[in-house]
């Protein structure tokens, strides 16, 4: 066999243990340790072999590092068919997380076994593809169309009892799972059971109509993106071809996606989402403070859901507010919020009751005084924001942990109202903070390293996705959305709509479009904040005059029932409002604006490249540390369909002479003052170059 993979007889049984860590990934030397063992096992004295792996987890699937690169023999669905066709019976033995190619394997076995804490899934389609291993063509002769097409569309796991419900785990066990897999193994032995090759199964028959149902389905939900799709066209081919046939067309239609831009796209945000928890020049063995209790100041919406956001990872907290009545209404906040997870069935009854007993509430900075960890929530008041520090300074305990969530605020500034700089921190949550995956964790000029430490593996362990990011107005994400809603508005006043803003957005691929998030977030924020600046501070009033005239009208968006767009009371279900072409058509009056046709093409470039060319300052000042950490920001915080990988994967996947052009373009038509390009990008387009491979030089250099 080979470093990876052992193999060793225990009395009759031929054992086969993979021991790849950290997750078991199918490799080439994995795939080869595979295939030796398994021929070894035709020639010995065993009777049946037992395939299971060390660690902390049963394989997670083919090593996606090798994706994009010659495929290298034996081939997975090679290696998988001569598992199956083996005289002797193949026991697979489940825990952790079967996922992927890992579980393909398993069901190439003749039976399958699982710790009840074991969870089975297919997350393929999260990486632009689909099981490519004879997934499509296995589970439905298992578990019947319907739910195989559910497990691999949605590429959410599955929990051990579930798979045996399903049929797709024979035996599910709790203790010692390679004791219980070998008796398993001789009892099957013993009771003189088949080879039982699951490619020799039929699937069960469906109606034709049940197809096309899924097709509209699939293609509703995983909007624009073409794996789910190709998906059900192999599982189809189940149906209507031999084993065999159907997984010549699984293999053709897998490396069709592989070699596509959308697995491409995904891909690199998976590797980009792990990369980004990686700080340069801070040593993996930092050591961490011990946060046990968090204290939140603030019970408003982002406070309440920053509460939760702990209290679900199993850390008591402390609300605190200013008076009762406004603890009471954060509280109720918290409240209505759990049952809403409870009604979408996100969580028990029971997880949410003893979730929500972990959260207290006090009106008394003393009750803060063993916080190993406060974050302050209060609205964008800087004043307000230095005050709490001050006083967190004097009641909180030596090496607590402060961090404010702020969106825009000068964190420096923040930490300099206390004597304990080094201790503070941002802590960026995005609304709904109980729900959005994104942390920007920011970074102060004084920041200790392990207050900086501890935050990036605090933000894994409360399941969000952090990423680091210097001081600048608006960090890294908030930053580049001003030029992107920038020009969406101005799109709006030269002559679009805010349907055709947003249609456009949202054809491309972006979650809402930019009008409707205004709408979401509140136009009296960006009102308000124009309001704090000097009149020659504000900008372009091209690109906010329309917004401001709706707010005058007492237009503020969701919150007030209306905005661009008037909102249902019951179900904020959205509906245009002819009122507000008048408003655009008055403002652009007003300011000597001739209205003109504006396809989509022009929305779509002139807002995501204005994404582009404001990242890619943002990587020149060090605000972030990589391009890639912007493709994370913008797929987890913001709405961008990860199947086109950010807005820096995206510039390189069209070709930044392309977008050069574009932006140049732009700033002979609009303006040099919002269109200067970035002297990266002007750089890299130059040379040819791609921001892939500056990024690759700059981590190696
Ligand atoms: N291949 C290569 N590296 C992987 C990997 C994989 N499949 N999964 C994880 N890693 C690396 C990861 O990059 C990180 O590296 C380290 O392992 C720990 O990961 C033919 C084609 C298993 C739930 O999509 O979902 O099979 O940063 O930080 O939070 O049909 O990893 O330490 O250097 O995520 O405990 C299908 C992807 C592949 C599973 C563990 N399988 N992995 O989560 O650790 S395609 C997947 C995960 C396939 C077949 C098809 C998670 C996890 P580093 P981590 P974690």
């Amino acid at each position: 066999m080979n470093s990876r993979v052992s193999y060793e007889l225990v009395e009759t049984v031929g054992v086969i243990t993979i021991d790849n860590p950290p997750v078991n990934a199918l490799s080439q030397a994995v795939r080869a340790g595979i295939l030796d063992a398994i021929r070894a096992s035709r020639a010995d004295d065993s009777k049946a072999v037992l395939i299971c792996c060390a660690g902390r987890t049963f394989s997670a699937g083919a090593d996606i590092s090798e994706f994009g690169k010659p495929p290298q023999e034996p081939f997975l669905p090679d290696l998988l068919n001569e598992i199956e066709a083996s005289d002797k019976l193949v026991v697979a033995a489940l825990h952790g997380t079967a996922l992927g190619g890992g579980f393909e394997t398993a069901l190439a076995c003749h039976y399958r076994i699982a710790l009840d804490s074991a969870s089975i899934g297919l997350p393929e389609v999260k990486l632009g593809l689909f099981p490519g291993a004879g997934g499509t063509q296995r589970i439905p002769r298992l578990a019947g169309v319907a739910a195989a097409v559910d497990l691999m569309a949605s590429g959410k796991p599955i929990t051990a009892a579930r798979a045996a419900e399903l049929g797709l785990v024979d035996k599910v066990v709790s203790g010692e799972l390679r004791e219980a897999a070998l008796a398993y193994t001789n009892e099957l032995l013993a009771a003189g059971a088949p080879v039982r090759r699951v490619s020799e199964l039929d699937v069960d028959p469906v109606d034709s109509s049940l197809f096309d149902e899924l097709r509209t389905t699939l293609a509703r939900r995983a909007r624009g993106q073409i794996a789910p799709l190709k998906m059900l066209e192999s599982v189809q081919a189940a149906l209507t071809l031999p084993f065999a046939e159907g997984l010549a067309q699984e293999r053709e239609l897998f490396l069709e996606l592989m070699r596509g831009s959308q697995s491409n796209a995904l891909r690199h945000v998976f590797f980009a989402e792990r990369t980004a928890a990686k700080i340069r020049g801070l040593p993996r063995e930092t050591p961490r403070r011990e946060i046990k209790q968090v204290g939140i100041i603030g019970g408003g919406t982002m406070g309440g859901g920053i509460a939760m956001t702990f209290a679900n990872a199993d850390f008591p907290v402390v609300m605190l507010e200013i008076n009762d009545a406004a603890l009471a209404r954060g509280l109720s906040i918290v409240d209505r919020n759990y049952d809403g997870s409870v009604k979408r069935g996100k969580l028990s009854a029971s997880q949410a009751t003893a979730c929500r007993e972990l959260i207290s509430g006090t009106t008394d900075y003393a009750a803060l005084a063993q916080c190993d960890l406060v974050i302050e929530a209060v609205f964008e008041d800087p004043k307000l924001k230095q005050d709490i520090f001050a006083r967190l300074d004097k009641c909180c305990k030596d090496g607590a942990i402060l961090a404010t969530n702020t969106s825009y605020q000068d964190v420096d500034e923040i930490a300099a109202a206390t004597d304990r700089p080094e201790d503070v921190i941002g802590l960026h949550f995005f609304s709904p903070a109980h729900i959005m995956k994104l942390l920007e964790v920011v970074r102060g000029e004084k920041t200790a390293d392990d207050v900086l430490a501890t935050c990036m593996a605090l933000g894994k362990k409360i399941r969000k996705i952090p990423v680091m990011s210097g001081v600048c107005y608006g960090f890294i994400g908030n930053r580049m959305l001003q030029p992107y809603f920038r020009e969406g508005q101005l799109c709006l006043i030269e002559g679009s709509t805010p349907e055709r803003v947003d249609a456009a957005m949202q054809e491309w691929g972006m979650a809402m479009g930019p009008i409707s998030v205004g709408d979401l977030a509140g136009l009296d924020v960006g009102y308000k904040a124009r309001e704090a600046l000097a009149i020659d501070e504000r900008g372009d009033p091209k690109s906010f005059r329309v917004s401001d005239a709706l707010v005058e009208m007492g237009r503020l968006g969701q919150k007030s029932g209306a905005g661009f767009y008037t909102y249902d009371a019951e179900t904020r279900v959205k509906s245009s409002d002819p009122v507000v072409l008048e408003v655009i058509v008055q403002a652009a009056k007003a300011l000597d604006v001739e209205r003109r046709e504006i396809d989509a093409d022009e929305i779509v470039d002139r807002l995501i490249y204005s994404l582009v060319n404001e990242g890619l300052r943002v990587v020149e000042e060090g605000i972030a540390q990589r391009p890639s950490d912007i493709d994370v920001v913008y797929v987890y915080g913001y709405g961008f369909p990860a199947w086109r990988g950010g807005p820096m994967h995206y510039a390189d996947a069209v070709g930044l002479d392309k977008v050069l052009a574009r932006v140049t373009e732009f700033r002979d038509r609009f303006g040099a003052a919002n269109w200067t390009p970035a002297p990266l990008l002007q750089k890299l387009a130059a040379e040819g170059s791609t921001i892939e491979a500056w990024a690759a030089a700059a981590a190696n250099g």
